[in-house]
């Protein structure tokens, strides 16, 4: 019989379509969407959905009891921008959903975890370029202290408790099927959607802010993979790093101009540079190419023609 999984979080912008994606390899049936509100109509259509407050253990476990579930990818959270404004809403969502999963994980109610980690773990202090896994972090952000502590709990747990738990730090990540919310990368989705409408943007970053970014089927890919394989290839149970691309404001512009040559950019930075002035430029990923063999596959120009084309539709 196949496992059954629950998606914590399953409306966001990375849970739906991992949802889908999901259904697709494992059965629509086996492949529990749940989140605070509905989501997309593909979503709650193609399987069974359970309204669900990450924050309330006993409804979590009401769920993981229910449908006897094994594996639980946790992709509820509050992301960096939005973490700022309500610094202690975003600890506690961020935070307990995370203790909720892994006790269920430590009392055997569960046997393996996706949470997911960010570039937010890194701070000013980090190395911008090619940044490895194991670095000075010193986060400066809500989010990005949320996710640093959360990545020693997964550790602590796996250590601790044999708690299988595994992460990746996901990059800003790129997608045409659902609408980001609340984070300082989504410039890089927003200025599709108001090249294809507007033909003009404007930029809430400089246009030389150079961040590590991802099409949202390599972070898929790669969320999967890492969760399917062997127990002990996965070495590393903090999180691991994830490169795909990086890119500036000024350079995403340009690849748009290739279709539509009129199209303009203009930069209003606000509070968001700050964030993203503290993040690093690029990644080096070579433990998750080593480990459980990660290639990323998109570039910038591939990703543009794959926005503006489904976009356009
Ligand atoms: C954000 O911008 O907050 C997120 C992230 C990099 O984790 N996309």
């Amino acid at each position: 019989m196949q496992k059954s999984i629950l998606i914590i979080g399953a409306c966001g912008q990375i849970g739906t379509e991992l949802t889908l994606a999901l259904r697709e390899r494992y059965g629509n049936d086996r492949v529990v969407a749940s989140d605070i509100r509905e989501g997309n109509e593909s979503l709650m259509q193609s399987g069974p959905f359970e309204l669900l407050d990450a924050t309330n253990y006993q409804a979590v476990e009401n769920i993981v009891m229910h449908y006897e579930i094994e594996e639980v990818y946790l992709m509820a959270a509050m992301l960096s921008a939005t973490a700022e404004k309500f610094p202690m809403r975003a600890w506690d969502l961020n935070m307990n959903s995370l203790f909720h999963v892994l006790n269920l994980a430590k009392d055997k109610k569960i046997s393996k975890v996706f949470w997911p980690s960010s570039i937010a773990v890194f701070g000013p202090g980090t190395p911008k370029e090619n940044t490895p896994l194991h670095t000075i972090m010193e986060p400066s952000t809500v989010y990005g202290i949320s996710k640093q502590s959360g990545e020693s709990w997964c550790s602590y747990y796996f250590k601790k408790y044999g708690v299988d738990v595994r992460s990746v730090r996901y990059p800003g990540l790129i997608s045409w099927k659902t609408l980001p919310g609340g984070g300082t990368t989504d410039y890089a989705i927003d200025i599709y959607h108001s090249a294809l409408s507007h033909k003009k943007y404007s930029c809430f970053l400089k246009e030389n802010t150079k961040l590590p970014m991802m099409y949202m089927d390599d972070a898929i890919r790669a969320t999967i993979a890492i969760m399917e394989c062997d127990s002990d290839t996965i070495l590393e149970r903090s999180s691991y790093n994830l490169a795909g691309m990086s890119f500036t404001p000024a350079e995403i512009a340009k690849s748009i101009q290739k279709y539509i040559p009129s199209f303009e950019i203009e930069y209003n930075p606000d509070f968001r540079q700050d964030i993203a002035d503290s993040w690093p430029s690029s990644i080096n990923d070579s433990e998750a190419q080593k480990d459980w063999n990660w290639k990323s596959n998109f570039n910038l120009e591939q990703t543009t023609e794959e926005m503006l084309r489904n976009l356009g539709k």
